[in-house]
């Protein structure tokens, strides 16, 4: 791997103009650094090209100069994924230029965006056309379909759409040659072999540079309700996640675990916030159920599968949301977790899963089993639990500056190793990145490990696509 020589990036500057160049730090500086600022990383120069043409020829001139690419959207990934190492060799490459939506059409409910659109722009656009792109997040006003794309994001309606990968109809994207791959037809059926779009669905920006994306487009929500509920064990989630399941079957596209450690984290450092609840409980559950314009409200349906929740002992409290702002208040709650535990103080992240019904199980075990071995550190699990998936994260203990440094890994490794033992997954949503690497190589299955070397070396040979990322060394 080489730094930029001085005629390529004059080429580069050229080629790109001011909007499109930058080595000026103060511009850079934002972009060098990730969202829980873990990393901080250095560049040659940031690079923002406005066209698909741009990016390939961005790619090509790197790969023949063999300079390392990071691509970078939003910059919000949450395991280190768009961030350049500390060399200053690599250029990032933003999309965030490229942020047209090139074509929504209500007839083919699809969009054509380019990576650089924001996550509730596309929301906002689709909403126009009597539409709606389902899939959403907390980091919704800063993520792009590029970043979302190339990480097959999950986020909090997945229990009823799928991640990314299921509302991906068709990809565009620059090979690390710098040839462009126009894959965009949504075809329903397309059975050629070897899937390109679904290899660069969470690929991480390893293996290319998606430059755009069809996506999948469902009926606007014509209304909504959401409540929220206060229960005894992640067990009891899960039982009343199954009643609704049997009364409401798709009406439910929501349905998120928070416990009581979460909500008091979220009241005490984000402003506005208020208990959604009289009393206290350990365990708490969010959950939307929506119904499609002309369908009635699932508003009765919900009430009644609280009341017979509640006669079987299965929940404690249930407040549904009377008016929208209250639903956007039971939400903010829910999505100011992270924002709230980043406050305060160092955590472990993790983020896992196993199979669904042994969720509830694995909570409780893992969460005992994390606590009897560390002493002082509070395990906070919280999330898609429909989906089988939850970020057990732990706090270390108060005031300990040097513990995310010295101590954290250790109980990273004891977690996995617990997770791995399940069955599970160490990465169920946020990816790969930097900081699950050595983990990834550490526990992978040696078969897999080896096959995805191989396909990153096949379609990299030069190993120029965002290095140090997803692909541990051989
Ligand atoms: C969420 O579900 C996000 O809120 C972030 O995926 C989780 O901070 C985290 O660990
Ligand atoms: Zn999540």
């Amino acid at each position: 791997m080489a730094s930029p020589p001085q005629d390529l990036l004059d080429t580069l500057a050229a080629r790109l103009g001011p909007k499109g160049f930058t080595r000026d730090p103060r511009e850079m500086e934002p972009w060098l650094v990730d969202w829980r600022k873990r990393y901080t990383g250095a560049a040659a120069a940031m690079l923002s090209p406005a066209s698909t043409e741009e990016v390939a020829e961005v790619v090509r001139l790197c790969n023949e100069a063999r300079v390392p690419i990071v691509p970078q959207g939003g910059n919000s990934s949450m395991a280190g994924g768009a961030t350049p190492d500390a060399s200053g060799l690599a250029v990032i490459l933003s999309l965030r230029r490229m942020s047209r939506i090139r074509s929504l059409s209500p007839e083919s409910n699809t969009a054509v965006c380019e990576a650089g659109v924001i996550l509730s722009n596309l929301h906002e656009a689709a909403a126009e056309e009597g539409r709606r792109f389902p899939l959403t997040l907390g980091a919704k006003g800063s993520a792009t379909i590029g970043g979302l794309v190339s990480t097959n994001a999950g986020g909090t309606q997945v229990l009823r759409f799928g991640t990314m990968r299921n509302l991906v109809q068709g990809i565009e994207a620059v090979l690390p040659d710098g040839s462009i791959y126009s894959g965009l037809a949504p075809l329903k059926k397309d059975n050629r072999g070897y899937d390109l779009k679904h290899l660069l669905i969470g690929a991480e920006g390893t293996l290319g540079v998606v430059t755009a994306a069809s996506l999948k487009l469902v009926p606007a929500v014509g209304s909504r309700i959401v409540a929220w509920v206060g229960l005894a064990s992640p067990e009891a989630a899960l039982s009343l996640l199954r009643l609704l399941d049997e009364r409401m079957s798709d009406a439910v596209e929501g349905f998120e675990l928070v416990p009581d450690l979460a909500l008091q984290l979220v009241l005490r450092h984000v402003d506005g916030t208020r208990q959604p609840l009289q009393g206290s409980h350990a365990w708490h559950v969010l959950i939307e159920a929506t119904a499609p314009a002309g369908s009635p409200s699932p508003q009765d349906a919900l009430g009644e599968v609280l009341e017979a929740a509640f006669s079987k002992d299965m929940v404690e409290d249930a407040a549904i949301a009377a008016m929208e702002a209250q639903a956007e208040a039971f939400w903010r709650i829910r999505d100011s977790i992270s924002e709230a535990e980043q406050k305060s103080g160092a955590a472990a992240k993790h983020d896992v899963s196993v199979e669904v019904s042994k969720m509830p199980r694995f909570i409780v075990d893992a969460a005992a089993a994390v606590e009897r071995r560390f002493a002082d550190v509070r395990v906070i699990a919280f999330g898609h639990l429909g989906d089988g998936n939850v970020h057990f994260n732990v706090q270390g203990p108060d005031g300990a500056s040097n513990w995310l440094k010295e101590e954290a890994p250790g109980v990273t490794a004891f977690v996995h190793d617990l997770v791995v033992e399940a069955g599970g997954s160490i990465s169920a949503e946020h990816g790969i990145g930097q900081l699950r690497l050595a983990e990834l190589g550490r526990l992978e299955n040696p078969g897999r490990l080896n096959a995805v070397r191989a396909i990153k070396k096949a379609l990299d040979p030069n190993g120029i696509m965002n290095p140090g990322k997803l692909v541990p060394l051989a």
